[in-house]
């Protein structure tokens, strides 16, 4: 990777506040290549052979958060095989965009990942997606129906709440003291969410 061709976005924000969406969203405006830490942990939890399957289903019904040499290492076997494939999603103008949804939510990620790639992607920015609790609750119930995940359930979700609150809020107040957070209001709608964060993406590809 070259510094000067690599965008990273991080996209924050409370369990169920829509990252997952708008970043699908932003995937088809923007051409990135869309990584979620947690989509990433849930493959490797199911992968044959895996080590760390017991230990990632634990975290993910707990709330809590996986160590991060395990999240790290599995983003960054992501980033590479991206690069492999230059004509493919996440390339334009012979430059990378990668938006990197749930990750870092905890200190030592942001400064571990940090100073693995340094010089390769200190982030451009991060979309911190924000709105209250009770949306956020109402949203992962609707989804349980649906969506199959072991954390979809008031008790995990209450306790990721908490996670949020004590690990994920300090690494975003890290980042506005360095003036890189969007903060966006997540409680609209989706268009509405989105004319907002694409709003935001544009600006650092303008
Ligand atoms: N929805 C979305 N936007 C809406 C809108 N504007 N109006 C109405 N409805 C809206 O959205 C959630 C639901 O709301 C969907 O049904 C959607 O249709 C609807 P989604 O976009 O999925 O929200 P998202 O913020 O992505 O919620 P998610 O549940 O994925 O967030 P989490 O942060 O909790 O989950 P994640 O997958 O990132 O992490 C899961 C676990 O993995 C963590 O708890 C942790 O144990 C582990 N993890 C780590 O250990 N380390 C990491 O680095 C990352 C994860
Ligand atoms: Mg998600």
């Amino acid at each position: 990777f070259d510094s000067n061709k690599v965008t990273v976005v991080f996209v924050l924000g409370g369990p169920g506040a829509g990252k997952g969406t708008q970043c699908a969203r932003l995937v088809q405006d923007f051409n990135f290549c869309h990584l979620s830490a947690g989509d990433l942990l849930r493959a490797e939890q199911d992968r044959e052979g895996s080590t760390y399957g017991d230990l990632i289903k634990t975290c993910i019904r707990e709330g809590t958060i996986v160590p991060m040499e395990v999240t790290i290492k599995l983003l960054e076997v992501a980033m590479l095989d991206a690069r492999k494939d230059k004509t493919g999603l996440g390339w334009q103008d012979g430059k990378a965009r990668f938006l990197i949804d749930g990750f870092p939510r905890k200190m030592d990620q942001a400064l571990k990942f940090e100073e693995d790639l340094v010089q390769v992607c200190v982030s451009s920015l991060t979309i911190f997606f924000t709105t209250t609790e009770e949306v956020m609750l109402k949203r992962l119930l609707v989804r349980s129906e649906t969506s199959g995940r072991a954390d979809d359930n008031v008790e995990s979700i209450k306790k990721r709440f908490n996670t949020y609150k004590e690990q994920t809020m300090p690494v975003i107040e890290h980042y506005q003291k360095q003036g890189k957070v969007s903060e966006i209001d997540s409680s609209p709608s989706v268009e509405e969410v989105h004319a907002q964060a694409s709003e935001v993406v544009n600006k650092i590809f303008a």
